[in-house]
């Protein structure tokens, strides 16, 4: 049987990153940005979002869709408003561009927000909440895709796979963080199920008839699913909402159309939130924050309690691989990704 992982070393990661990107056409900030998310997404195992990604961003240049020297600006819009205009670069500098305005106003005035507008994101949101919550801040993310996802009871895509996620400071501690898309699945999981010729699980697409599919083909000619019902389906539309027309930029389906059958990485805006503890609890800061640590606990406490599926706190798994694979200074990878990554860099 062939071998599910190989083991590539951080800092082949890393050049293996850098270089392609720049062989790509990307400006040194912008292969920097999107290497270092990519290889720290390899280095926590989420392998959706991690170096398999690079390909999608070359594709980005490829066909002619990117900016890849694009500078951010960042606007100060208002005392608790940050607007970053990505000039269709990739959203990763504009975040980095735009953070320091965004701590300093929710420090400032207890919440601020920044919309990050005209970026192509691919990325995992987590990187974002938990840079947020190194500020002591709590952090909250969001944004659409592409229209590949059916609303409840429906059957023609209408949501992007969009994604959600928060992040909680833990003083001495890892934050809390969760991020998952609204869909059952994310599309990058379904690209990668396609690519290993694997099925599905179960409930998380339909064919083009509307009939329930494993197969990633029909589910790419039909729709995907919001997680949850009718409860996904609601939260999905609330971020076509906020990080669409409230921030002035596409949904979805407008992403979709921009594409244009290129099939590359969306085109749209990000929503980001930061809620400052010290604002709202002053002196009383350092023991409510370390309140919530009962709840992770009560959680924690359940490990092994059901058999074969004991609870655990959202982000455990990361943080357990991410020290392991610091410790071993390589991380597990794909080796179709990886030979295809290797053949692009040559
Ligand atoms: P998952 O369904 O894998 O869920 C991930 C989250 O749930 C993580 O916080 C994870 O913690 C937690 N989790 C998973 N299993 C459990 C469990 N049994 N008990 C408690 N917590 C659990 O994520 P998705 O596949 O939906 O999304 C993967 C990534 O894709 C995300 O990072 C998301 O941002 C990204 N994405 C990006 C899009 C974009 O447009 N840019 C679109 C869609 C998705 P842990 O990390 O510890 O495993
Ligand atoms: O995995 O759904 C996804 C996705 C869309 C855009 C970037 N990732």
């Amino acid at each position: 049987m062939a071998e599910e992982f190989v083991q590539i070393s951080t800092g082949e990661a890393l050049t293996l990153g850098k270089s392609l990107l720049e062989k790509a056409g990307y400006s040194e900030d912008h292969a920097r940005t999107i290497t270092e998310c990519v290889v720290r997404a390899q280095m926590d195992e989420c392998h959706s979002h991690g170096l398999y990604r690079l390909i999608s961003c070359c594709e980005l240049i490829e066909r002619g869709k990117v900016d890849p020297s694009a500078v951010p600006s960042v606007e100060d819009r208002a005392p608790a408003i940050v607007r970053v205009d990505s000039k269709r670069g990739v959203s990763l500098a504009g975040f980095e561009a735009g953070l320091p305005k965004l701590a300093e106003k929710a420090k400032a005035s207890g919440i601020a927000a920044m919309a990050i507008n005209n970026c192509f994101h691919f990325s995992a949101l987590w990187p974002e909440v938990e840079a947020i919550s190194d500020h002591g801040l709590v952090g909250i993310a969001m944004t659409v895709s592409h229209a590949w996802v059916a609303p409840a009871g429906g059957t023609k895509p209408v949501f992007g796979t969009n994604p959600f996620a928060f992040g909680w400071p833990r003083p001495d501690k890892h934050p809390f963080v969760f991020d998952f898309a609204t869909s059952a699945i994310a599309r990058g999981d379904i690209e990668l199920h396609r690519r290993a010729g694997t099925p599905l699980p179960e409930g998380t697409a339909i064919d083009a008839e509307g009939k329930p599919t494993t197969d990633p083909e029909a589910a790419v000619g039909g729709a995907m699913l919001t997680f949850g019902g009718h409860k996904g389906s609601a939260l999905s539309a609330m971020i076509e909402l906020l990080a669409g027309p409230l921030i002035g930029d596409m949904m979805s389906a407008e992403s979709m159309a921009f594409d244009d059958g290129a099939r590359v990485t969306p085109l749209h805006g990000e929503l980001i939130i930061a809620l400052d503890p010290e604002s709202f609890l002053g002196q009383a800061t350092a023991v409510n924050l370390k309140r919530g640590d009962a709840l992770f606990d009560a959680i924690e406490a359940q490990v092994d309690a059901i058999e074969a599926q004991g609870a655990r706190v959202p982000s455990a798994r990361r943080y357990v691989a991410r020290a392991r694979n610091e410790k071993s200074g390589t991380m597990p990878v794909k080796p179709n990704v990886l030979e295809e990554l290797k053949a692009r860099a040559k």
